[in-house]
């Protein structure tokens, strides 16, 4: 009931505008009053940014009502690349990818959209949206005039961009502007020749009349690359900086038209290893009402931050390797699972002070429940399943070669050798260009030894005999999506050394553990066909499993207590990675929408380091994002 209030009244603040052309909409910007036009009227955005790749399309609808509700005439939205062309003109728009459809769900809620296509998105996201297999050219010069780069791109746009134009608010639509890369300046290449490039193709495939834009750090060293001339400067800050400077900044290189801070930062990004990100609500607040003091439009990052599912978090690089966290709670006014928090509210009220917000209650969060505890159970120590997870020929190969070398993007693989005679002391084997990218866990003869870890660990002492496999599963914790490395190669990148001799003749097996496990492995095997654990051992990478009963279905929070670092499924979905031992992240967020309550619900875990004695992990209703951390 309450539901269908909402629903109403989301519609009669909207454009009833249908898809086809309506021909008396317009949106530009008027010069002379310093405002966008909307339909003839200076007309000011108040956004939040969403990222549907990060939340469950079944929830959609329910998070952008809420943003709807929160007072916000617009969101702003990132489209990942990588998230829909995941092989060289192979799209993926389908289900959790469905770009459209997540549109439809603007348009039906009488929001307007601030479209940000990239091609690069940073965004704390795996290589910042661009795909990995633009490294299968070793050389190429990512975010530049490199043909190669430049082809890719075309391509994608020519596919991407139709979709938008007919979304366009000129042609009928909710669309009212599009973001041209994302904070260009920020990058070293300072390449005008590209930006020229993406305008030209923008203006090709968007037409004449779009206002197209760009977003860049408050200060000239960023707005100097970063801004082009026809595209329309905007600029983003956070609440501690100084709203009349950055503003400035922005006016140095756009004298005239609407002041835009196109990311307002209401909380932070978290990395592994280090405090939980806190930005107090009332710091927020009073940031967005200087902003509106001004007459700005503003567009807050994040209003939901949603989570890394599966291995699309991303990393920064400073002094060094830095991976993103699962959450992607960003502190936000909704949390990740969508809820309304007081920063929402006090946003609301703001926001209620300039413009009329829509009346009703902003809706409550989603049911939580605690299911309790489940017993897993070992299915096998990873090297023992590769019939499994690796059924192709591995590949055979002197040096190591890279997961980019074999076309393995993301996960894990398996690089093999054998040892060349007896290790009866402890030897170090040793990375010595620190060339594991990014964690290597080290085994021999099925004996689990210790960590690998770029930037930190570059030597684990085993012992062996003559013949036995020495085993480095080699994960990779995420690419970097921000700065002059975003070429983040993965796997072993180097030579590894064993008591200062160099190891040859490597075996790799790249691992495809997604495939199985979303047809149902191992849940799925007879139970005479299970391969009964060759060792009872917790340690070194293996296969757990276990089941839920569920009567009622809501989210829940899946807690590993005493489980070290691994990746978790539940009915195939990837849930992304655990890691309660560096903290500070020590839950994952279940949606409820992967649950089912009329069959039971697979858990299947890959934990790399050691398990837990009981093997139990437990469900909460609450999350634990702020637990203690350990730097690496
Ligand atoms: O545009 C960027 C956005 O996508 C700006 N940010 C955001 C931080 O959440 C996000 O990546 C920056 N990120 S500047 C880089 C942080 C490096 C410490």
């Amino acid at each position: 009931m309450a539901g269908a209030l909402w629903l109403v009244l989301a519609v009669v603040g909207g454009s009833l505008c249908p898809l086809v052309v309506c021909g008396d909409q317009s949106f530009t910007i008027d010069y002379s009053r310093d405002c966008f036009l909307k339909d003839g009227r200076c007309f000011r955005y108040v956004s939040g940014s969403i990222h549907y790749s990060r939340i469950p399309a079944s929830y959609w609808r329910d998070r952008l009502l809420k943003m709807y509700m929160a007072g916000l005439n617009a969101v702003q939205v990132y489209v990942p690349w990588n998230f829909h062309e995941p092989q060289p003109g192979v799209f993926n728009f389908r289900g959790d990818h469905d770009l459209e459809h997540f549109l439809n769900l603007t348009m039906e809620l009488g929001l307007l959209v601030i479209m940000r296509p990239g091609p690069y998105i940073c965004a704390e996201w795996d290589m910042g949206g661009l795909p990995a297999w633009l490294l299968n050219k070793k050389d190429i010069r990512l975010r530049a005039s490199d043909p190669d780069y430049l082809e890719a791109v075309d391509s994608w746009l020519s596919v991407l961009l139709p979709k938008i134009r007919p979304r366009l608010y000129n042609n009928g639509g909710n669309i009212i502007t599009v973001q041209v890369e994302n904070e260009y300046g920020s990058f070293a290449a300072c390449d005008f020749g590209y930006m020229r490039h993406l305008h030209a193709v923008f203006r090709l495939f968007l037409g004449d009349d779009v206002v197209l834009f760009t977003t860049d750090g408050n200060a000239d060293y960023f707005l100097k690359c970063g801004t082009l001339q026809d595209l329309y400067t905007t600029v983003d800050f956070g609440p501690v900086d100084n709203v009349t400077k950055a503003f400035e900044a922005m006016r140095r290189y756009q004298p005239r038209g609407p002041l835009v801070n196109s990311e307002y930062y209401t909380g932070w990004l978290d990395y592994w290893g280090e405090k939980h990100a806190v930005t107090p609500s009332d710091t927020v607040s009073r940031g967005l009402q200087a902003i509106l003091e001004s007459g700005a439009s503003v567009n807050m990052y994040m209003f939901e931050g949603g989570t890394n599912f599966g291995y699309w978090n991303g990393a920064d690089f400073s002094k060094v390797y830095k991976p993103i966290t699962t959450s992607y709670d960003y502190d936000a006014p909704l949390t990740e699972a969508g809820d309304p928090t007081d920063k929402l509210l006090a946003i609301r009220s703001v926001i209620s002070k300039f413009q009329p917000v829509p009346i009703g209650p902003v809706p409550p969060p989603t049911q939580k429940f605690a299911y309790g505890f489940v017993t897993l159970r070992k299915v096998g120590d990873l090297v023992d399943l590769l019939d499994f997870l690796s059924p192709s020929d591995p590949f055979v190969t002197q040096y190591p070669i890279t997961f980019e070398d074999v076309k393995q993007y993301f996960g894990f693989m398996l690089y093999r050798t054998g040892l060349t005679g007896d290790v009866p002391d402890q030897t170090p084997l040793s990375s010595v260009a620190n060339g594991v990218h990014d964690r290597g866990y080290v085994s021999v003869g099925g004996h689990f030894f210790g960590v690998l870890e770029r930037d930190g660990v570059k030597d684990v002492n085993v012992t062996g005999k003559e013949g036995q496999w020495l085993d480095v599963l080699v994960e990779n914790m995420g690419r970097i999506n921000y700065g002059s490395d975003l070429k983040d190669f993965k796997g072993l990148i180097g030579n590894l050394t064993l008591g200062g001799e160099l190891l040859q003749n490597w075996v790799l097996y790249p691992l495809n553990i997604d495939g199985p496990i979303s047809q149902g492995w191992p849940h799925i095997m007879a139970d005479h066909m299970r391969k009964t654990a060759q060792t009872e051992s917790r340690t070194g990478p293996a296969i757990y499993s276990g089941t839920l009963t569920v009567t009622d279905i809501g989210d829940t929070y899946l807690k590993l207590p005493k489980w070290t670092k691994g990746q978790v499924w539940i009915n195939g979905f990837n849930l992304g990675r655990y890691w309660p031992e560096r903290g500070p992240q020590v839950t994952l967020y279940v949606p409820g929408s992967i649950l089912s309550s009329s069959q039971v619900n697979n858990i299947t875990v890959l934990e790399l380091e050691k398990a837990a004695d009981q093997l139990l992990v437990m469900f909460l209703d609450r999350p634990i994002l702020n637990g203690t951390f350990v730097r690496n």
